[in-house]
């Protein structure tokens, strides 16, 4: 049978590395603080893992590993935000408990991929 063959197991939308920095906390203004980051989208939930380069040798296991955030997407906002940063490609992601996110990669597919595919996600929850 196949791994979800109880229905319940979100299906993963997409994964991948960007560089992400948090930007606010509930609202109030943190200090930026770029990181690589394992980016998972699942169901309703974008998960940040640490940078699988930075596993050590065990090996990388996103699914037996504990996530350092997750950001559910319902009711989240998505733009693109090249100003707020000097890097390329650039976008926040804010939740409606006010926490903002950056999210950068220097590959214009990859940045413009992410940003449709959680569009989506936020639109189809919008719907719901
Ligand atoms: O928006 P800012 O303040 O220019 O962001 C830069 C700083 O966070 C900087 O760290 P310091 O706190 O040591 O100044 C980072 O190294 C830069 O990456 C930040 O700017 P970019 O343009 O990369 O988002």
């Amino acid at each position: 049978s196949s791994p979800d063959s109880d229905g319940m197991t979100p299906e993963l939308e997409k994964a991948g590395l960007l560089n992400k920095t948090k930007i606010a906390e509930g609202g109030r203004k943190l200090r930026k603080n770029w990181n690589p980051s394992w980016v998972v989208l699942v169901g309703n939930s974008l998960m940040f893992f640490k940078d699988p380069k930075t596993q050590n040798s065990d090996g990388w296991k996103p699914g037996n590993s504990c996530p350092e955030s997750s950001v559910d997407l319902r009711g989240a906002q998505l733009q693109w935000a090249n100003e707020l940063s000097s890097k390329k490609n650039v976008f926040k992601l804010r939740t409606v408990t006010g926490n903002e996110f950056l999210l950068q990669s220097d590959t214009d597919s990859v940045i413009t991929e992410w940003y449709s595919t959680i569009q989506k996600v936020i639109y189809r929850l919008d719907k719901e």
